[in-house]
């Protein structure tokens, strides 16, 4: 399919899913401030992007279930062109995006209560983006003081719906979420290769980042996480400025973007390149759990199996090295582990790197079905107040990779990094 007809096609699936005489309004990411005249670079939102493939702030997205669909964005000005680069203006999107209509943003407060009036429901994404919900409330008030004899239209969270679209993965994501981790598991791989004593964690991220654009990918997923000894037991520890000592691992959690979509890999290595035997000894606690969620991730399980599982054999791995006490029953039970290991299992991957999809809906579990991707990324993290002897302290160690579950288990999209301690050993060692 050409990617008009595969941004059609979903357009088609979201009016299929809607009940008759209702709309589903989306809006696009709008160019964000950093400080004074400068600004993020912009990043498209996935939702808007996933229905239209269309890659300008400042643009609303209108589909109605008789399978219409209506862009507004910014209109053709040559003089800002020269500022900011080319735009699309509303004929030539329409034309290229396959859209039925497309209008200038500008009149939208004057078309939308006129286009909304009269219908059932008004479906959007509510409480993502304030300032919209508040225009959309506004649009609604409009349109319905226009039908004074009609029925109000409801207003209804299409997240769910939209989030269950995306969690099934077609063969075009596929293919860019295997390039995205191809590209992320060839740079892991390169600069472990190249770490050494003496590098900071800001070493390391410069060469990381290099390593995904000499590789094909321009951004990374999300800021990547470069943390020291200990600093590797804050879970969102993102300064990445302190040096590494001799003896300590270092915990990297970093991935890329490529074509809108994201990876997510996490290794722990030994600076210099050899585990202690404490090391060593949690690693392969996480290295089984992680192996455990795994095989877990099945087309029928539930899709929190992984999580159950990599608690259960956290705590007896933890257990079996004597960092925790009692039966692995009592340790389930209390949930003693937590001491260790406070965060999930894993997340959807896709074009958000946690993608915006349930993990239950109507409060049943979501099932694992083939073509849906997840993270699996347990992990062992002993923090100085932790009830253990002191030569554990310290040592933080998380081990991720993104599985795509198949008709017949799972296929690690990011097995080219080394997982084993020795193969990382042997990496250091080239
Ligand atoms: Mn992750």
């Amino acid at each position: 399919m050409s990617d008009l007809n595969i941004y059609k096609a979903r357009r088609a699936e979201v009016a299929k899913r809607m009940e008759d005489n209702s709309i589903l309004i989306l809006s696009s990411s709008k160019l964000v401030s950093r400080n004074n005249d400068t600004t993020f670079p912009f990043r498209q939102d996935s939702n808007f992007f996933y229905l239209t493939g269309f890659q300008e702030p400042d643009s609303v997205l209108i589909v109605h279930s008789d399978g219409r669909s209506i862009l507004f964005c910014r209109e053709k000005n040559p003089d800002l062109e020269k500022w900011d680069g080319f735009m699309w203006g509303p004929a030539a999107a329409q034309e290229n995006f396959g859209f039925d209509e497309a209008h200038d943003i500008n009149l939208i407060d004057e078309i939308l209560p006129n286009l909304i009036r009269g219908h059932k429901t008004l479906n959007a994404l509510i409480g993502k983006n304030l300032n919209f919900d508040a225009k959309i409330t506004n649009w609604i008030n409009s349109a319905n003081s226009m039908e004074r004899h009609q029925g109000n239209i409801d207003l209804k969270n299409f997240s769910n719906q939209l989030g269950s679209m995306r969690l099934l993965k077609d063969e075009t994501e596929i293919s860019l979420i295997r390039k995205s981790c191809e590209i992320a598991a060839v740079s892991h791989k390169a600069v472990m290769q190249k770490a050494k004593v003496g590098m900071s964690e800001y070493d390391l991220e410069t060469m990381y980042m290099n390593e995904f654009k000499v590789n094909g990918s321009r951004e990374a997923s999300y800021t990547p996480i470069i943390a020291g000894g200990a600093r590797a037991c804050i879970l969102h520890y993102i300064d990445n400025d302190q040096q590494i000592e001799d003896g300590e691992l270092v915990l990297v959690d970093a991935g890329c973007e490529y074509g809108m979509y994201a990876s997510d890999i996490t290794r722990t290595y030994p600076i210099n390149g050899q585990f202690t035997g404490e090391q060593k000894a949690v690693y392969d606690v996480v290295l089984e759990a992680h192996n455990a969620a795994c095989h877990a991730a099945k087309v029928g399980n539930p899709c929190t199996d992984p999580q159950r599982i990599s608690e259960k054999s956290l705590s007896q791995g933890l257990k079996d090295i004597g960092l925790l006490d009692g039966s692995l029953d009592e340790i389930l039970d209390k949930k003693l582990f937590r001491e260790f290991y406070y965060h999930k299992i894993g997340h959807w991957m896709g074009l958000d790197v946690h993608d915006d999809c349930p993990y239950a809906v109507d409060g049943k579990e979501i099932l694992f079905q083939e073509n849906m991707v997840m993270t699996i990324e347990p992990g062992v993290y002993v923090n100085d107040t932790a009830n253990v002897d002191d030569r554990w302290k310290g040592i933080g160690i998380r081990i991720e990779n993104d599985i795509l579950i198949t008709s017949d288990g799972y296929e690690n999209l990011t097995a080219k990094v080394p997982v084993e301690t020795e193969e990382i050993e042997q990496l250091m060692r080239e």
